[in-house]
């Protein structure tokens, strides 16, 4: 799908107003710092990169909760900017790399990518299935719902009128899920939603877990793909620097065998890596997450063993 040479827009997140923890804005500062543009150069890629998105001046000067959606607000602007961000670059032909930042930044790149190529699929890798809605929501932390926003499941709110309900069931596939609220669990099943949590990883293997995966959503291998990898998928022993670590993850292969994978289809028009929180952990783990967050994307951009 994309024209060569093959260009590369870095969209950088600094964001955490999905979820309450101080630091994950900071995951696409710390990402860029360790060298993605030149390690992604040195794949043969075109690099774009003009500093990181600036949000301050989206916040509302007040923004209590609507329902329990925790700074609705805040969030919903932000997302739509990076659904013109991401949307923009896809369709000039470049693959966006979303840096969060958190998860419910998807909701702005999924958004994005739908436009630009509607009927694109997504790979959703996570520990979470973040599609609760403002029902289910324990939590009301936004980052835990974005896919129901995406497929418009769940009470609508004005304040998020944007976003057009794009996403279908069938077009998403989860890789990784392990912590699932059972609201979600419902969800999944009444909207008869593919996924395969680390359950199926362990009985079929990682290598027929992908394949099975885009055979749902992909079955002709000719739908664009969009990959969200929320970096919690990893065992918290590969990924230590994050928000919800969840113990019985991915290895560090699996995860990059997922992005292996779907660079071989030739289909990846957009990439998330989210979730990345440098300031969780000692000095060392955060080193280590930040360094497997850009093997991730370089091994999505086509990095190979051999
Ligand atoms: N399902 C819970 C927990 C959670 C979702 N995503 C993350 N944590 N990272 C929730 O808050 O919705
Ligand atoms: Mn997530
Ligand atoms: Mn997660």
């Amino acid at each position: 799908f994309l024209p060569s040479p093959k260009t590369a827009a870095i969209v950088g997140c600094p964001f955490r107003g999905g979820q309450p923890k101080l630091g994950v804005d900071k995951g696409p500062i710390h990402l860029v710092e360790a060298g993605l543009v030149s390690q992604l150069e040195e794949l043969g890629w075109k690099v774009q990169f003009d500093g990181h998105h600036q949000f301050e001046s989206l916040a509302a000067e007040s923004d209590p909760p609507i329902g329990k959606l925790k700074n609705p607000r805040l969030v919903s602007k932000v997302c739509e900017s990076v659904a013109q961000a991401v949307g923009g670059h896809a369709k000039a032909g470049q693959l966006p790399v979303t840096l969060g930042g958190d998860h419910s930044l998807a909701m702005g790149t999924i958004s994005g990518t739908l436009d630009a190529y509607p009927d694109a699929c997504v790979v959703w890798v996570d520990a979470h299935a973040d599609i609760n809605t403002s029902e289910t929501t324990d939590s009301g932390n936004i980052h835990g719902m974005p896919v129901s926003f995406l497929m418009g499941l769940g009470e609508k709110y004005s304040e998020f009128s944007w976003i057009k309900p794009a996403l279908r069931t069938d077009r998403i596939v989860y890789i990784g899920l392990r912590d699932i609220d059972s609201g979600e669990k419902r969800l999944l099943r009444e909207n008869g939603i593919k996924a395969f949590s680390m359950h199926e990883v362990d009985r079929y293997g990682i290598g027929r877990v992908v394949e099975m995966a885009l055979d749902h959503v992909n079955p002709k291998r000719d739908r664009p793909v969009h990959l969200s990898f929320d970096v919690d998928a990893l065992d918290p022993s590969v990924a230590p620097s994050t928000g919800t670590p969840v113990r019985g993850g991915l290895t560090f292969r699996e995860g990059h065998y997922i992005c292996e994978a779907i660079h071989e289809t030739g289909l990846l028009v957009a990439l998330d890596l989210m979730e990345v929180n440098p300031s969780l952990a000692d000095a060392e783990s955060v080193r280590q997450t930040v360094a497997v967050g850009c093997s991730l994307v370089r091994s999505a951009l086509g990095e190979t063993l051999l």
